[in-house]
């Protein structure tokens, strides 16, 4: 039975569960995929979100300066979509691990929250977030409670506010990423959910853990630019993989 879900022999399997168990630092990396149960779309693949929207003229800052309404449109659309959206079993399944001591840190490039919202409190959230505003102009920080109404505005100077997220050619936040690195460096087993792997310097977490002689587990629909690299490839949607291996250990 397990060996269908997971296109993997048992023994395999139980080996993955085994390492997960007993490991010594464990982390994890998700992506897009990890809330593809939860109705969140993800950015690439057949159904993804840039099939219907160019990247460039949406996830950069570029994009912004030149027509901030589309984008603003294209978050307002998405913090609608996700504001209907509940944490799935695979969510589930990773803040039950931290609770237990298991999972010592989750980085994850998704903007959505719903690791926080299915429990989870250790977690960089390495690409920002749907709900954190900032200013364009003065250091304001502010967060919305709804889906954003127009173009919003500084409180304090009155400029435009943009979403708290890292478009592309943007350096991700300096403490975070000292977190990242500070837990990359102590992981003995890292598992990779839901990424394809492809967006730097995220794709590049694993490979570090990898070069230290940590183990590699990634759960996927697919192959990813990174399951060359890994130890372990458990095939399926992350909603059913997670518990299922959980149910081992
Ligand atoms: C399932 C499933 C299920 C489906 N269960 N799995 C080095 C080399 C080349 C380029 C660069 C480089 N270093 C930097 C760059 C440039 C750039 C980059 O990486 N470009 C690449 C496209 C090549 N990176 C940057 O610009 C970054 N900044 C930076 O590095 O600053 C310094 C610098 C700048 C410029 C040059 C050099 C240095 C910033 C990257 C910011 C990414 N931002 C976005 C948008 C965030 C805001 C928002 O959400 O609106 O982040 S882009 C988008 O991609 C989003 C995601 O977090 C990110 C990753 O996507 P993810 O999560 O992997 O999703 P998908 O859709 O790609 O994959 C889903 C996977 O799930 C698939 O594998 C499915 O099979 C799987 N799946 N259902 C399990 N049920
Ligand atoms: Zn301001």
């Amino acid at each position: 039975m397990l060996t269908t879900v997971f296109n993997m022999s048992e023994g395999e399997l139980r080996e993955a569960a085994e390492l997960v168990a007993n490991a010594e630092y464990l982390i994890a990396l998700t992506g897009a995929g990890v809330s593809k149960e939860s109705n969140v779309p993800t950015f690439r693949g057949e159904d993804g979100l840039w099939r219907n929207y160019n990247v460039i003229e949406l996830a950069t800052p570029s994009a912004f300066t030149n027509n901030p309404e589309l984008v603003w449109e294209w978050y307002t659309w998405r913090q609608g979509l996700i504001a209907e959206c509940e944490p799935n079993p695979g969510h589930l399944t990773l803040a039950k691990w931290e609770e237990t001591g298991l999972l010592k840190s989750l980085i994850t490039q998704n903007v959505d929250g719903l690791h926080r919202r299915a429990g989870s409190s250790n977690v960089l959230e390495v690409h920002g977030n749907l709900w954190a505003l900032k200013c364009i102009s003065c250091d304001y920080h502010g967060r919305l409670s709804a889906p954003a109404e127009g173009l919003p505005e500084c409180p304090e100077c009155g400029s435009m506010l943009r979403p708290d997220v890292v478009w592309f050619g943007e350096s991700l936040d300096s403490e975070v990423m000292a977190r990242v690195y500070a837990d990359l460096e102590k992981a003995t087993v890292c598992l990779v959910i839901g990424t394809s792997g492809i967006v730097q310097p995220a794709a590049m977490f694993p490979i570090l853990v990898k070069q230290r002689g940590g183990t590699l587990i990634e759960f996927n629909v697919e192959t990813s630019r990174l399951s060359s690299n890994v130890d372990y490839h458990i095939r399926g949607p992350s909603g059913k993989t997670l518990p299922a291996l959980d149910s081992l250990i």
